[in-house]
This record gives structure tokens, sequence and C-alpha cells, in this order.
């Protein structure tokens, strides 16, 4: 396994990645479809101006490059942020004819490219094609005085995208037609440099019962594999109304939970998300922080609200017992409002924002392993009642 330039340009060393998203080894000369990593997440907003702000002061990420109408891009603005290896792009419409004004009448602000980095697109895009995937763009070059990108498109969920990229020809600050730009930005003195340093994983919500189809989707068109943490039947109509699986590439440097609705006593979280996204989409981003504490603290005092989390959750015994000893004394994760679970690997601390934009969809998660490869099976209880809590509020229960 090696390093993306990405990673090595965020001065990431293999073994800190290992840890911070959990890898794990595999044989990738067996692989129909070898994705390196997540490239960047592309997000449509209303106004990419302010969302480039918020990115900054909000999560602590970098401004590297820009395309819009100064740099000939008459129709849309587009802002690449990056947090350690993680790389957002968010783009907003310009002119009113921009047809990414039709997909924010229609969705709101959300997730719309879940882009991989792979070594080969046309055998990705070849394998894909076979096995019946929707090929959005035709493996094309682009190039600019950086050198050369190889990209291509295909379809997922609703109406998200995979673009792939293969950027080992290309050392531009983003994709051709992007121009280099800074901050403006002042950062108080003694704040942390960076408040993540990676993508762990990106959920979908997909439509009542079609979780497994998708699930089979990328097995076949990814060589994705099922990974052990699942919600079935049994969790769902007990209290978390969602069924869960999580797919994930060999070596787990992606991971892709996906969620359908589960018939239950009341109206699912994943309904309420289908309802107000217009469809099914990307729920939530979970960005790897090695030190949880100094982030939420840091996107707190910048106004990123956070689920409560009840007291009674640290006072419970049988949590207390199950969790063991963890880095900090549970009073310092409490005064947060931190999760804690342990499995037979180790352990995870983390924690979830409320929904970012003006709609019930799209929130993050920051995640801290230590060991642990899952995704809090033992806090999905108090995280849907807190997810819950919301949506009551909200009248949507
Ligand atoms: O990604 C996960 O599986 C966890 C738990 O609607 C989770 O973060 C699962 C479903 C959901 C919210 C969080
Ligand atoms: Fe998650």
């Amino acid at each position: 396994m090696t390093l993306t330039h990405d990673e090595l340009k965020a001065d990431l060393t293999l073994d800190q990645l290992r840890d911070l998203v959990g890898l794990v080894e595999y044989d990738a000369s067996r692989d129909p479809f070898p994705v390196t990593a997540m490239d960047a997440i592309g997000f449509v907003v209303g106004n990419a101006t302010q969302a480039a702000s918020y990115y900054q002061l909000a999560l602590g990420m970098e401004l590297v490059a820009y395309r819009g109408p100064e740099t000939g891009h008459r129709s849309e603005k587009s802002y690449v942020l990056r947090s350690g290896s993680a790389r957002f792009v968010v783009t907003g419409g310009v002119t009113p004819d921009s047809p990414l004004l039709d997909h924010h009448r229609r969705h709101g602000d959300g997730v719309v490219d879940l882009a991989l980095e792979v070594p080969d697109v046309d055998r990705c895009v070849a394998h894909a094609r076979s096995v019946g995937a929707t090929v959005l763009v035709e493996p094309h070059d682009e190039t600019d005085e950086h050198g050369t990108v190889r990209t291509a498109a295909i379809a997922t969920y609703g109406e998200t995208r995979h673009t792939l990229v293969d950027r080992s020809a290309y050392d531009g600050p983003y994709l051709p037609g992007y121009v280099a730009r800074s901050s403006t930005l002042v950062r108080p003195a003694g704040a942390p440099k960076r408040l993540f340093q990676a993508v762990d994983h990106c959920v979908g919500n997909v439509e009542l019962g079609r979780m497994d189809e998708w699930v089979e989707f990328y097995r076949r068109v990814m060589g994705f594999t099922n990974m052990a943490e699942f919600i079935g039947d049994d969790i769902a109509t007990d209290y978390s109304a969602l069924m869960s699986k999580v797919v994930a590439s060999g070596n787990h440097r992606v991971k892709f939970p996906l969620n359908e609705p589960a018939v239950a006593r009341k109206k699912s979280q994943i309904d309420e998300y289908l309802e107000f996204y217009d469809g099914a989409g990307c729920q939530h981003l979970a960005l790897a922080t090695g030190d949880i504490l100094a982030t939420v603290d840091a996107m707190r005092a910048a106004g990123v609200e956070f689920l409560d989390t009840p007291d009674s959750y640290y006072d419970d015994p049988e949590l207390r017992a199950r969790i063991g000893k963890v880095r900090v004394p549970i009073e310092e994760l409490r005064s947060r409002g931190i999760l804690v679970d342990r499995d037979e690997d180790g352990y995870l601390l983390q924690i979830f924002t409320k929904p970012v934009g003006d709609r019930p969809t799209v929130f993050f998660e920051l995640i801290e392993r230590h060991g642990s490869l899952g995704f809090g099976k033992g806090n999905f209880k108090a995280l849907f009642q807190a997810i819950e809590r919301e949506q009551e509020l909200r009248g949507n229960l």
C-alpha cells in the first residue's frame, strides 16, 4: 500500500493514515476496479462564496483552488478546500441558466460527487460498463500547464456520481481550469493547524427496500466487500427505524455505509432525509481526527452545533464497564458530548453535528479511531435517540 500524492503533500504517513481511518491489507492484483483513495467530495450549494468561508472558519479547512467567471468559467463558481488528505469542492450557480441551479432547487445544499482516485480510469470504466453501470462521462484527458488528468464519471444512488480521477501525471492545485487560490483569512494565534486529517467514510441514504441493490452495485461494479457492521431488521424495529450495511474498498481506504428506512413505530430519520433531499443521496461524511477533543472545541467555538448526549449515557454502568479505559477521563467526553464505543479491535470516539444546511439532510461526524474498525455500533441507540429529538423539534417525527 502506498500513499497518494495528496496524502504525501498533507505530510501524512502510512502509519498515521492506518491509525486514522483503520486500513487493512489485501490482494490488489485480483481487484477489477482498483481504488486508491477518496479524491474529493463535491458539494452543490446555494452560495459557494459563503460556503467556502464556512468550511474555512468552522471546519478549519484551507482554500487551495478556484474556478469561476474570472477564470473563464461563466456559469458556476467552485472553491476547493483541503484539510489533510480530505478535499471538498463547493460549487454554486452564477448564471440563471446554470443546470446546477435546477439541482439545487430540488435537493438543496448537498453532496453530488464522491470522487475516487483510481490508477486506471479506462479499466475501471470498462469494467463498470460491462456489469451494467451507467457511465455519465466517458474517459478523457484534461490538460493544462501543470500536466494531464484522466477522468470519467459513473452514476450511483439518486443523482450522486463517482467521478474517477487519475492525477498521477498532474501537479496543479486541483484540476485543469482551476487556479491556485489561498485564504485571506487570518487564523487566530494558537489555533490548531488542522481540525481533521482525512475522510473516514461517506454514508448514503437510499429508498425503502433498495439497500441490498446498492450493496450489490458496489460489489459488482467496484469489487467492494461487506464489512461486518450492519443494522438488521431486529435492531431496526426496536429503535433505529433504519437498516444499514457497510461496503468498503479492498484496503478499507474508502468505506460507504448504506442506509434505508425501516418500517417501525415512528417515521424514520431516513424518510425525513429522503423527503427533504427529494430522493436518495449522501447523508453524512465522517472526518477522521487524531484529537477529537481539540477539534470539537475549535468547531464549537466557531459556531458548529453538535447533537446533545444526555448525562445518562455517561452514567450508564454497562457502558462504563464495556468501554474500559480510554485516553482521557470520561468527564472530558461528557462535557463535550463525545460518544465512545469499543469492539474486539479497539475503541473509537465519535460525535455528530446537526444538519449543516437549511434542510434536515447532510451532516458531519468526527471520528477518532484507536484500533476499532467499526462505526460505533454500541452508540447507535443513544445516537438515534438524539437524532429523533431533533427530528421531533422540526415537526418531522
Ligand atoms: O456511519 C455510521 O454507520 C455511523 C452511525 O443514520 C450512523 O455513523 C448510522 C446511520 C445514521 C446515522 C449514523
Ligand atoms: Fe458514520
